[in-house]
Order: structure tokens, then sequence, then C-alpha cells
């Protein structure tokens, strides 16, 4: 509820006509599909994330500039940035500034819930945006894919049920399965990979949460993951960058 105060609140001082204006608006977009099957790259998609509900804080204070380089130079595929405040700590300017230092696929990770957000994140240089299942209907996730696509950008859809598989459809291309159930914070591997394997072939598919060490995406990516989405291993350390180079 208080995330439709908060969107309200934006669209009053920031209406659709101003972020229209904006240079990324009317930018081409990176693509974090063609990104993740690079194989020159990791996968890792490298989250930048100062906190969280299930760990508090974990980096508040870090310097976008300085870790979002650092992933970029330690191999990762593409960036995430959570731009939700309430939970994450986020900011829309965190994710501008990730966008003038880099050249590379970015994700704008919050709870979508609007299409003005949808305009919003192209606005501040967004490639792609997360849609989470579990908070959307299928008809919701349908019309907001549709927007992004019409602005060049692509959707990442997040699920962790069976029950949130049948909300998939068949323009995403790229589905991210959770390994975090969001409401209880536990971590199942075999949930995922179960999961995966329900997906049509030509899906890409990215793990998403509590990854913390090279083995498990090996594992992962043995079970047809291609695409590893991770934040707090390397955010919890004093230099999140270099942390991601090991
Ligand atoms: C990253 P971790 O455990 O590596 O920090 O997880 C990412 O998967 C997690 O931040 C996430 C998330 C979300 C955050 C997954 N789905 C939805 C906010 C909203």
């Amino acid at each position: 509820a208080f995330k439709r105060k908060e969107i309200e609140q934006r669209a009053s001082t920031h209406p659709i006509k101003l972020l229209e204006q904006s240079i990324y608006f009317n930018s081409d977009c990176v693509s974090l599909k063609k990104y993740i099957l690079r194989d020159d790259k990791s996968g890792i998609i490298a989250e930048f994330k100062r906190k969280s509900p299930s760990k508090g804080n974990i980096n508040a204070y870090a310097d976008v500039e300085k870790v979002t380089i650092g992933y970029m130079q330690a191999g990762a595929s593409a960036l995430s940035v959570l731009t939700d405040n309430h939970f994450f700590g986020g900011k829309n300017s965190d994710l501008i500034t990730a966008r003038k230092f880099n050249f590379c696929p970015i994700l704008r990770k919050d709870f979508t819930i609007s299409e003005y957000q949808i305009i919003e994140a192209k606005s501040i240089g967004a490639d792609a945006i997360l849609l989470i299942a579990a908070v959307l209907t299928k008809e919701e996730i349908t019309r907001f894919s549709k927007l992004a696509f019409q602005l060049g950008m692509e959707i990442l859809l997040e699920i962790h049920t069976q029950e949130e598989l049948d909300k998939y459809i068949p323009e995403i291309s790229l589905v991210g399965i959770n390994n975090r159930n969001l409401k209880t914070f536990e971590v199942d591997y075999e949930n995922s990979i179960r999961l995966a394997n329900q997906l049509p072939e030509n899906t890409v598919k990215i793990a998403e949460s509590g990854i913390n060490n090279p083995k498990k995406i090996m594992d992962l990516k043995a079970h047809g993951f291609d695409g590893f989405l991770i934040g707090e291993n390397f955010m919890k350390t004093a230099e999140p960058e270099i942390t991601a180079k090991k």
C-alpha cells in the first residue's frame, strides 16, 4: 500500500511528460538476454543492494560507482540495482549512477506494480525490469511486459512456486527462479531445480538469491541455469568489487 503512495508522490513531482524527456528514455537498451548467453562472460548478474528485510543492514553507505565498475571488471555479465527504498535502502539515483559509469545491461530491481514505474525505469537508464509473479496477476504481467517491450526493455519474470509458473507467458524470454521464499526467507535449491525443469527449453533461466560459492554456480549450471543473480555475498564485504573478483 505504501508502495502505491510512494509512486503517487513521485508521479506528482516527476510526471511522465518529464520522464519522457530523459536522455535514457530516448536511448536504446542493451540486451540482458544476449549478455547472459555470451560465452566470454560468467553469467553472473551482480547486484547492488544496501540492505534487505532478511539481513537488515548489508552495506548501507556503499559507493555505487566504485562497486558497479568493480563488478564489471571482475567479469559480471550484467548489473542489478535495487531502487526500492523502504525494504532495500535503494534509490533511483543509484541506478542512474550505475548507468553513467557502465555500458552493460542493468536490471532495475523493485516491486513493480504500475505502468508509471516502467516508464520511470526506462527514464533512469534500465535495460530490464523485474516482475514478481507472487505479487502480480497474469493480466498485469501481460500488460506490464507489453509496455516494457514497447519501450525496448526486457522482462525478468521471478517465480518461486508451481502456481506462479502458470503466470509465465511465452513473450517473456528471461525467467528468474528465486531460491529464497520471500515470506519465510528460506533458501531451497531443490525447489528451483524442479521448477527450472518445467520451463520451456528456450527460456533463459536465472537462479536468484543465496548463492555464496562457485560450487553452487556449477551445480545450478549443470541443472540448466544460464544466469546467477548474486547480491549479499558480494555486498556484505567491505569491498564488494574485490569479493566479486574471487
Ligand atoms: C540477490 P542474494 O541472496 O544474493 O543477496 O540475492 C537477489 O536474488 C535478491 O536480492 C532478490 C530480490 C528479489 C530483492 C531476489 N528477488 C525481489 C528484491 C525483490
